[in-house]
């Protein structure tokens, strides 16, 4: 409720002086629209007290936050470029799809829209940000792009005409948009970083403020600079912090020209900071402090979200933090840092649309991949609303196996609840928290989902977790083997350790077949076995039990998978007694990939799936 108190704050002073003064940064564009003021205003206002939370669609985007942790991102980022050949049919498509992505996570989510740009180099079709498709470093003479007149320029002018084309519907439709062009700009790897004259990398960035801004009239934007982890000219071993922000200075376009200024933290412990878990990031706060005097900092990229313990204990006052990937070796990470109070996530935020928009529900217990030894089940979660019209939240089971829902888009998601068996009505408390009780809960597994409505029909979904009712796991916990394991997974043990968010991934460079074994400790009759992948499944595999003859016997398979999903299979078959059990791949659905495999669970037996009953 920040933008309410600064607004109760500038009524108490009456004055339009308090409200310059409560305004802590005039935006660089004039004409800024007051959807955008509005928010600026209100990102600047959390500085030093909480951290806005961002996660790019390239790792997920919401939904992979929203399934993990139960909070949706405050800030939902993504690429206007769209990694395909410039400017055809494909190019397009993505870049559509990017403009009503930004306008339902604004209107329809109430959500914060940042967008940067792969911009392929000017005056080559077949390029890329980095350059030419064979990912050769490919430069253009920045001195002459800037230069009105020459063949460089215009190619410029001519691909921002472009992006413009679709920054002009997102002005239109009225969506402010965090704008961080020309990203990484003292990066090195990128066509615009000029590494002998930043000089015109400064001008390029003038340049661009300039088209957009007074050329094609484009207001909805707020200005986010942005310096890279490591900026590459300087990397040299003795070079000093000071070197760094002397170098890196010579990039900067200008106070007149940001609102924000942003620098992506991967890891760099040359300069101050680690691990994304590990701190806040404070060295590279005072960096930007040197390169941006004045302006509010934020982090464009980090790994993971920043450590929020540190940051509520010691700061520095980022504005937020965009998170680029949905996990990291940390197990629980996610959940943690999103949950944290110091970090602000989308149902936190204040009604900065103006109109009504979702509301938010999440899960809180049971936690995803619980399993229930009787048929009762009770759920208990919160929900909200930003406008203050939260109307009911119902509980459904999802139709169907898992289905990886985070690498689901938000439409994807919803349309997936009509076909949903409403199991009822939560009780539904003032201050948003719910219960609800499962009593009869057949035996076999069930994915749930909360969905809160608002009083003018706005309807959201939960994180959905997936529950065991009446059957055992003999593998959790068991001894377990593999044809090999990669450093990118979380350990071999993870493929049976009954969370469902931790993965084994086979060694990508070893040949097939690989093979994931387990053994039971002690015979045992089993049925079904059920496997959670990640996107990177197999697709063909056989379910292999050690028999009497000594050697391994194939007991069913999966052959000619194609979902993209990933998803779980159940395996079902005739009851055979034995101690071990292994899953044998000879085909990978994604070819220059690995096996991935977030749970092998074993069973007695699996009953079919029924639709449950309507509890009326
Ligand atoms: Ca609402
Ligand atoms: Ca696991």
């Amino acid at each position: 409720m920040k933008w309410q108190s600064l607004a109760c704050l500038v009524a108490l002073c009456g004055s339009t002086a308090a409200l310059r003064e409560a305004r802590a940064v005039e935006p660089v564009d004039p004409k800024l629209i007051p959807e955008a003021r509005k928010l600026l205003d209100y990102a600047v206002s959390v500085q030093g007290k909480k951290i806005l939370t961002g996660i790019s669609r390239f790792g997920g985007g919401p939904p992979a936050v929203l399934h993990r942790t139960g909070r949706e991102p405050a800030i939902s980022g993504t690429d206007i470029y769209g990694f395909h050949r410039k400017f055809g049919e494909q190019y397009h498509k993505v870049v559509r799809g990017v403009v009503e992505h930004c306008k339902h996570w604004w209107h329809a989510k109430g959500g914060i829209v940042a967008l940067h740009c792969h911009w392929g180099v000017p005056g080559y079709p077949d390029s890329t940000a980095w350059g030419d498709k064979r990912r050769k470093p490919l430069r253009i003479d920045l001195a002459k792009a800037v230069t009105p007149g020459t063949e460089e320029n215009r190619s410029v002018i001519g691909d921002l005409k472009v992006t413009a084309d679709y920054l002009e519907q997102l002005a239109d439709a009225r969506v402010p948009i965090l704008w961080r062009p020309l990203h990484e700009i003292d990066g090195g790897w990128f066509w615009w970083t000029d590494k002998e004259t930043p000089e015109n990398t400064a001008k390029l960035w003038r340049l661009v403020f300039d088209y957009l801004v007074n050329e094609r009239g484009i207001h909805n934007l707020i200005w986010v600079y942005n310096a890279a982890h490591v900026a590459n000219a300087v990397r040299n071993k003795d070079a000093t912090f000071e070197d760094n922000v002397a170098y890196r200075k010579r990039f900067y376009p200008g106070a007149q020209y940001v609102d924000i200024a942003s620098i992506d933290t991967y890891a760099n412990p040359a300069l101050g900071w680690g691990k994304s878990w590990e701190d806040s990031r404070l060295r590279a706060f005072e960096l930007m402090q040197q390169v941006a005097p004045g302006k509010p900092l934020a982090i464009g990229e980090d790994q993971v979200l920043l450590n929020p313990d540190v940051a509520q204990e010691k700061g520095p006052a980022w504005v937020y933090c965009l998170a680029w990937f949905s996990d990291c070796k940390q197990p629980g990470w996610m959940r943690h840092s999103f949950n944290h109070e110091h970090m602000l996530t989308l149902d936190e935020l204040p009604a900065l649309a103006g109109h009504n928009v979702a509301p938010n529900a999440r899960i809180e217990a049971p936690a995803d991949g619980t399993a229930f030894g009787g048929p009762k089940v009770d759920l208990r979660g919160v929900a909200s609303d930003r406008n203050g019209n939260l109307e009911s939240v119902s509980i459904h089971a999802l139709s169907g196996t898992w289905r990886n829902w985070f690498l689901r888009s938000d439409g994807q998601v919803a349309k997936l609840f009509p076909e949903s068996t409403r199991l009822g009505e939560a009780q539904l408390e003032p201050d948003g928290r719910w219960t609800f009780a499962w009593p009869n809960a057949p035996d076999g597994f069930h994915n749930l989902v909360a969905i809160a409505r608002d009083a003018e029909g706005a309807v959201a979904g939960s994180n959905a977790i997936r529950v065991a009712v009446g059957i055992e796991n003999l593998a959790r916990g068991k001894t377990v083997t593999a044809s090999s394991t990669s450093k990118w997974g979380g350990g071999i043990e993870a493929a049976v350790d009954g969370n469902p968010w931790t993965m084994w991934w086979s060694d990508k460079a070893q040949p097939d077949p690989q093979w994931l074994a387990v053994d039971l400790g002690a015979e045992q009759t089993i049925g079904a076995v059920a496997v959670s992948w990640w996107k990177p499944y197999a697709r063909d595999y056989s379910v292999q039990v050690w028999d009497d003859l000594e050697d391994w016997m194939d007991v069913g398979a999966i052959k000619g998978k194609g979902n993209f999903y990933g998803d779980m299979d159940v395996v079902r078959f005739k009851p055979v007694k034995t101690r071990r059990v292994r899953l044998h791949f000879t085909k990978r659905a994604v070819t220059w990939q690995a096996y991935t495999v977030y749970e092998f669970a074993v069973f007695k037996a699996v009953p079919e799936p029924t639709a449950p009953k309507e509890a009326r």
